[in-house]
């Protein structure tokens, strides 16, 4: 056990004594210190959002049904060699056919929101004629939110999660600003006819993905690569876009729905390698300014990128034979539209990832690129459970970090969870899932009780499984199984959603759920007492 400080100690014996801290770990063989990874029983705010989150690309099917236009990722799939055994989301869970299914579903687990994602080629195939909207993929959208809000179950609408019409991307895509006014006619598009129903708007999904990996290294779509600039120019039309997008609805919508529109960042967190190495440090924190600051810091403090990303890119782009930095600079005018533009803070975590300077041998020839521009050695630590796919470890304790990081460098914003969860070998009895959602949401809680930080909800990625990018469907997150070879995409729940389900009526953990029992219980009283009398009493 680590040596705990005297007050420390005191806060423990006290949970313990009140029965709100077992000392039972979720991942007993790596994460055992008492104090950071014991189990906190307690409950939720009142009026937690509990949910789970889907996208329209990854579910719905259908794609070339109802009048649909093509999107970068029926381009991408059909053409490009980087998807696991080619496959493609034409099909996917057919969620196009199946909305009441999925419906029960959600209701099987008792949510109070779901997160989805309207496909922007669906309502406008061509991405900008406002004079073709698909009025079949307008009834699509309204007969799923209906019937979410017959259910009770409040819909979180995510405008563009990652599958921009293919006509726009012919035009240059999200490195051209004319996709900007696009964007802003399909917002409006959609706030017209959907916003009397829906309260939360998520005008982008996880920007770093789809702006470093596709318009940068090229794996997912569009899978154009120029990885020194192509992330920052992305990055600015899509600040910009949502900026003009928020405006919107604030001016023509928010008195009538008196909605809430905010945005869905990846926030893994990043710990030093070595906490005892200054270098480590530094690079970890770089780490998260280039991940999570790059939007967040615009958006959520002064309309500009933080310091240390127009400081290292512009260095590296002088030292690289550019004449200006690769990343752009906003106008005055355009940090005065950006700063502010947020209801809430959409974070996704999935995983903790440890972070060190990485050196560049002298005669190294180096393409410039994000990592490269944060100059950042990504590991893990080899103790740290696995997942299915081994591209995530599971470190509980990183979600809490990463909530107290953005209560203090945002002043306390009110934090939406819009993505949590793993991925498994697919069976039904998924108990590594279980232990999952049980630590990280655990860990929420702590976050919420004794850090206070102000998160107003969690969803699980993800409802079923689906169609992983990349990966096509070898990664299973969900908490349903979709059986891919049945015509009808049957769906079967998981030992995950029956516990996730337990979890989401209890609102929190009970201690009545306790696992220690009381002869455990009273010899841990007996030890912390004679500690108790040794470290303060007697010392
Ligand atoms: O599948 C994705 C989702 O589209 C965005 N968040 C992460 C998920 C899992 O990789």
């Amino acid at each position: 056990m680590r040596k705990l400080e005297g007050c420390s100690l005191i806060t423990f014996y006290i949970l313990l004594v009140t029965g709100k801290l077992s000392a039972e770990f979720v991942y007993p063989n790596v994460f055992n210190d008492t104090k950071r990874d014991s189990v906190l029983f307690g409950q939720f705010p009142e009026d937690f959002m509990w949910g789970v989150a889907s996208s329209a690309y990854q579910v719905e099917g259908a794609w070339n049904e109802g009048g649909r236009g093509e999107s970068i990722w029926d381009s991408f799939t059909h053409n490009s060699d980087e998807i696991y055994r080619h496959d493609n989301g034409d099909i996917a869970c057919d969620s196009y056919h199946n909305v009441d299914r999925d419906i029960r579903m959600l209701k099987e687990m008792g949510l109070t929101h779901y997160r989805l994602s309207i496909s922007w080629s669906r309502l406008i195939p061509d991405g900008r004629s406002i004079n073709k909207i698909s009025i079949p993929g307008i009834n699509y959208y309204n007969y799923l939110i209906d019937n979410l809000v017959e259910a009770n179950i409040i819909p979180i609408v995510t405008l563009y999660n990652w599958d921009l019409p293919q006509a726009l991307e012919k035009e240059g895509g999200w490195i051209n600003n004319a996709t900007l006014s696009a964007f802003l006619t399909y917002a409006v598009v959609c706030f017209q006819n959907f916003a009397d129903r829906v309260p939360y708007w998520i005008t982008f999904n996880e920007p770093y993905m789809f702006c470093v990996h596709g318009y940068g290294n090229g794996s997912l779509a569009p899978g154009t690569g120029d990885p020194g600039s192509g992330p920052y120019q992305c990055a600015n039309n899509v600040i910009r876009a949502h900026a003009l997008a928020y405006h919107t609805y604030d001016d023509h919508f928010r008195r009538r729905f008196n909605g809430k529109v905010g945005l869905n960042l990846n926030f893994d967190w990043y710990e030093p390698k070595n906490v005892l190495n200054i270098s480590d440090v530094t690079a970890a924190e770089t780490a998260r300014q280039f991940l999570l600051g790059w939007f967040a810091h615009p958006i959520f403090l002064n309309g500009d990128y933080p310091d240390v990303m127009k400081t290292l890119i512009r260095e590296q782009s002088l030292q690289q034979g550019y004449n200006i930095s690769r990343l752009p600079e906003f106008t005055t005018e355009q940090k005065d539209r950006i700063i502010k533009t947020s209801d809430f803070f959409g974070i996704s975590h999935y995983t903790t990832k440890l972070a060190s300077v990485l050196m560049h041998p002298d005669d190294d020839i180096v393409t410039p690129s994000w990592s490269h521009d944060a100059n950042l050695q990504e590991s893990v630590n080899a103790s740290w459970p696995k997942t299915n796919s081994l591209s995530n470890r599971v470190v509980p304790w990183g979600i809490r970090k990463a909530l107290q990081w953005i209560k203090k460098e945002y002043n306390n914003p009110a934090i939406l969870i819009t993505g949590n969860g793993v991925d498994t070998s697919g069976a039904i009895d998924d108990q590594d899932r279980v232990n999952y959602i049980k630590a990280y949401t655990n860990e929420v809680l702590k976050a919420i009780e004794d850090d206070g930080v102000n998160v107003v909800g969690y969803t699980v990625w993800s409802l079923m499984d689906s169609f992983e990018w990349d990966f096509g469907y070898s990664l299973k997150y969900g908490l349903y199984r979709v059986d891919f070879s049945s015509d009808d995409r049957a769906r079967t729940p998981r030992s995950s959603a029956q516990f996730y389900a337990q979890l989401v009526e209890e609102n929190g953990f009970k201690s009545s759920a306790c696992l220690i029992t009381s002869s455990k219980k009273l010899t841990l009283l007996i030890i912390t007492s004679i500690y108790l009398y040794h470290v303060l009493i007697d010392p």
